[in-house]
């Protein structure tokens, strides 16, 4: 059981108190979301508010996963990873987004260098209320929490590929859109979070817990893309592709950002997914948005799956060779693309 443990966030949460009063002067009152089919006749039917909202292709956003896939593990030095993130930087470009690839380098646990880049793909980069999306595209380099193969590289088609695809695939929708969002978004590809110690790792005295996870949301808050970049708020997506996921609220965005878990989980809710976002909290995981708030000062939320009572703590697939493209369902891709539309639409500059 403790082997399937994840870093909980507890050592944070007593730092993250004072950021709760911060979190809400944003003023990120849900509203209404749905859709206004006289503005858009590709929108589905769900009259509830006056935002168009774009239907999203849960057979692509699946093809923009296996494609990922498709080029192997995309671990950090590989042949993969390094044609996977040409591929991505080239998905992002021809949806028009204004693409700054940040390459950086860094050293994991084993003492091993690694060639890294964040890729962060900008729709209005002129606009300055803008809204931060984010999941990491690398994969982990073992299967340790696997029973065989623990050595070998995993596929990472949920863990990984699957918000990166959501991602390509909601630009892509806004491109082809005949309504457009009102304010900007940054989608930032973090590269290096899943590179993290083994349990077979013995940490030295004092070593900070977490530090050799989510290097790449560590290096980009602290060197962001554009001089003064902020964001108003941000939500990251990390394992938001497989069958009947429960997204529960994970507790360091309650602590940092209260009032964009509302805002999130009333949009899944009134979209039609209140199956995935489940209005109730679960323990903090550190992930990459827990930097994004501490260092970079965004309000960031993570939806992730975990739930802490079915005795996996993340799912049966976590850092397993099971987490291959069968680990993948269009309906969950779907509930989370379509949300989060909701979510961008509905906000004004
Ligand atoms: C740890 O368990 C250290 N982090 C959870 C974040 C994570 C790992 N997401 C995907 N893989
Ligand atoms: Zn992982």
């Amino acid at each position: 059981m403790p082997n399937k443990m994840p870093r909980l966030f507890k050592p944070l949460v007593a730092m993250s108190i004072g950021l709760v009063g911060l979190a809400t002067i944003w003023g990120c009152e849900p509203k209404k979301t749905g859709l206004d089919n006289s503005a858009n006749p590709n929108a589905v039917d769900q009259p509830v508010s006056k935002v168009a909202v774009p239907t999203f292709d849960a057979d692509s956003a699946y093809q923009q996963v296996a494609a990922q896939v498709a080029f192997g593990p995309r671990v950090p030095n590989s042949k993969a990873h390094q044609l996977c993130g040409d591929y991505l930087v080239q998905q992002l470009k021809s949806a028009g987004w204004q693409v700054t690839e940040q390459p950086f380098e860094t050293t994991a646990f084993t003492g091993a260098k690694l060639k890294c880049r964040n890729i962060i793909g900008s729709y209005k980069p002129e606009a300055t209320t803008r809204i931060l999306l984010a999941s990491h595209w690398d994969t982990r380099p073992f299967a340790d929490q696997d029973i065989k193969d623990q050595d070998k590289p995993i596929d990472g088609a949920n863990d990984g590929a699957s918000g990166v695809g959501i991602l390509v695939q909601l630009a892509k929708t806004i491109q082809k859109a005949s309504t457009k969002p009102n304010v900007g978004i940054d989608i930032i590809f973090f590269d290096a979070e899943d590179y993290g110690d083994t349990d077979a790792y013995k940490a030295p005295e004092g070593e900070e817990p977490g530090k050799w996870w989510c290097l790449g949301s560590k290096y980009w808050a602290q060197n962001k893309h554009k001089e003064g970049y902020s964001a108003y708020f941000g939500i990251l997506l990390d394992m938001v592709g497989a069958p009947n996921a429960k997204f529960h609220q994970e507790g360091a965005s309650l602590q940092f950002a209260p009032s964009v878990v509302e805002k999130v989980w009333n949009a899944g809710k009134q979209a039609g997914y209140g199956n995935y976002f489940v209005m109730s909290p679960v323990d903090g995981i550190t992930d990459d948005h827990v930097y994004v708030n501490q260092i970079a000062k965004i309000n960031m939320i993570d939806i992730i799956e975990y739930d802490p009572t079915d005795g996996q703590f993340f799912s049966n697939t976590w850092h397993r060779h099971s987490d291959n493209m069968s680990n993948i369902d269009r309906k969950t891709l779907q509930a989370v693309g379509h949300t989060l539309l909701h979510v961008v639409y509905q906000e004004q500059p």
